[in-house]
């Protein structure tokens, strides 16, 4: 049977087709046509969320340009959040005001946006414990983290000696690194490389900074990446073996590789001292280790995607220009004569597969990109050759590139759903202008044939997920500061300070509906700091202060206190008001800067 969210106007054509056939076999077609009813109604059952419930998953995804993280429910497909990472937010006074600390990190590290790709969860014991969230900017050589008990970006870092920030991912199964790869191959300074020769490094980061602790140089370049499951490997998948700087160049070979390094001995070969120190950063060649570091199976050609399964038997690489998957066996990476013995099967999948995810029952699902299907197929039947390793096929609306199951990347993963991650919408939605919303897809995979739910979609451009389920979610988050910062203002103590002949402190509270101050008076060009507490001890209780042609706004959860400071260049009455509607008298809670002038 076809299914309903068809190729171009696939529901429209089916019902004029309907039309046109009932006249002639209109007991068969209304017999569908009934069917089909039954079907969307299931689908609409299955991610409808009633009034008031949750959403099962929260799932993170990559703000793709945006340079932001976006927080959707799921099933139901409702936007619920996103996190500025890379990009100020006024709404949530992030990175917007030149003083303060979120915006001095973005200056520091270069730019005030970013390509964020791969959204990555904290494990412990090969799970999700909830405390943090990584994320890479490719086109500004970054990787953030995100606090996750305030959905807060909290550090961002530039990675030294690498271009194109691309794979990353938690060495599993207790977070003891974030590992990253530099995609673009780029000039090594200091000599390690010749002058004119070109390099990149997967970069092992301390999970906190997130800064590295050292570097691995790599043969080629390194795309996409992920651990083993006993946090002894790190792999990544190399489509420019070549080493070639054009597109000619980059696709010679059959053959390019998945990488394998080995963590252990990478350790000791910095703590001999095998490493060169470039741009501050430890960096290791593999080729002049006493143990070996580095090891290369052939996969073909130009593979994408790497993959470890939830019980840390395979890694696996999807073969992009290749139909295939290459399946290798972990254990036996360092015990074979050469890494290819590794090699544990390559299914043919079907054209441009790029992201494999699995459900924890045994399957794979891949992407393929020309296909516009995701395929799953099991994995013991291919790896035993048995040819009826395929088990269904789901068409895309269109183009998947990533697509991730529910907690495929932890050791337990859900198998309920998979979410399919699309390059293009073409006629899924009207038209919004002449670049079409990004389109993503929800899949139920709880049963042996997947069945497409729904689409909802997205900023440009999705690429990449991860998901926690909602209850594990929820005791991490704080939604009431309890512990008041140590800046923090009480109740009755607001009051303004002259600190010097050109400079005040101006400390308030803000609760329903007033600020500590319903006024404060400062001399022209006085440098002010204020500092304001939100004393609210209840749950959504946010307030705002925004300040009137000085370009200012910060928001304040419960309990919380914020700093802010700047320059009263202009004379005159500014009014501060509360910018998050917190009460019927929410229009009401503001009040006056007043600047002296010079002259007055
Ligand atoms: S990557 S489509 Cu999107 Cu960063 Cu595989
Ligand atoms: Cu406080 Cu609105
Ligand atoms: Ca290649």
């Amino acid at each position: 049977m076809t299914r309903f969210l068809g190729r171009r106007g696939g529901w429209a054509t089916s019902l004029s087709v309907l039309v046109a056939a009932t006249t002639l076999l209109s007991g068969a077609t209304l017999c569908m046509a009934t069917e089909q009813k039954a079907e969307i109604a299931a689908n609409a059952r299955q991610v409808y969320v009633p009034v008031g419930e949750w959403d099962k998953y929260y799932a993170f995804l990559s703000g793709g340009q945006s340079g932001s993280v976006l927080v959707y429910g799921l099933p139901s497909g409702r936007l619920i959040r996103s996190i500025p990472v890379y990009e100020p937010r006024a709404a949530y006074g992030y990175a917007n005001i030149p003083g303060s600390d979120s915006y001095k990190r973005l200056k520091r590290t270069g730019a005030f946006w970013g390509d964020t790709h791969h959204p990555i969860l904290s494990e412990t014991h090969g799970d999700y414990d909830g405390r943090w969230l990584w994320i890479n900017d490719k086109a500004n050589s970054r990787v953030a983290r995100i606090d996750l008990s305030h959905f807060e970006t909290v550090a961002i870092e530039n990675i030294p000696n690498l271009q194109g920030t691309h794979g990353i991912a938690v060495v599993s199964p207790d977070t003891s690194y974030i590992i990253v790869n530099g995609e673009f191959r780029a000039e090594i300074p200091e000599g390690l490389l010749k002058p004119d020769a070109y390099g990149s490094v997967m970069a092992f980061l301390d999970p906190e900074s997130p800064a590295p602790r050292f570097e691995v140089l790599m043969p080629g370049n390194a795309d996409i990446n992920d651990s083993s499951k006993d946090g002894r490997w790190a792999f990544t998948t190399i489509y420019n073996l070549e080493k070639g700087v054009t597109i000619e160049e980059m696709i010679r070979r059959d053959e390019d590789a998945i990488a394998a390094i080995n963590i252990p001995a990478a350790e000791a070969a910095i703590e001999r001292g095998e490493f060169q120190t470039v741009d501050g950063v430890k960096v290791i060649d593999p080729a002049k280790t006493t143990k070996q570091v580095l090891y290369l199976v052939p996969v073909p050609k130009n593979p994408h995607g790497c993959d470890v399964t939830p019980d840390g038997k395979y890694v696996m690489g999807s073969g992009k220009l290749s139909p295939t998957v290459t399946i290798i066996d972990i254990a036996k990476l360092d015990k074979v004569e050469h890494p290819r013995d590794a090699i544990a099967g390559q299914p043919e999948v079907g054209l441009g597969p790029l992201h494999t995810t699995f459900d924890g029952r045994g399957n794979a699902y891949t992407s393929l990109f020309v296909d516009s299907q995701i395929v799953k197929w099991n994995i013991a039947k291919a790896v035993a050759g048995d040819p009826t390793y395929i088990v269904d096929r789901v068409d895309i609306h269109y183009n998947v590139g990533h697509t991730q199951a529910v907690l495929a990347e932890t050791m337990h993963p859900s198998g309920d759903y998979l979410l399919s991650l699309n390059k293009l919408s073409k006629d899924m939605f009207l038209p919004v202008g002449p670049t079409m919303p990004e389109n993503q897809e929800l899949i139920d995979i709880s049963g042996k044939t997947m069945h497409l739910l729904s689409s909802f979609p997205a900023e440009p451009e999705p690429h990449d997920a991860v998901f926690m389920r909602a209850t594990d979610l929820a005791p991490k988050v704080v939604q009431v500061e309890k512990e008041p910062q140590p800046n923090a203002i009480k109740e009755g103590e607001s009051r303004i300070e002259r600190v010097g002949p050109h400079e005040v402190h101006v400390y308030m509270t803000a609760i329903r509906s007033k600020f500590g101050l319903p006024s404060f008076t400062v001399k022209e060009g006085d440098k002010v700091t204020i500092t304001l507490t939100n004393i609210e001890t209840l749950r959504d209780m946010s307030h705002g202060f925004a300040l009137d042609r000085y370009g200012i706004n910060i928001a304040l959860d419960p309990g919380q206190t914020k700093e802010i400071t700047f320059v009263a260049d202009k004379p005159g009455t500014f009014w501060y008001y509360c910018t998050w509607f917190c009460s019927a008298l929410h229009l009401e809670m503001r009040g006056r800067m007043l600047v002296e002038g010079e002259n007055a």
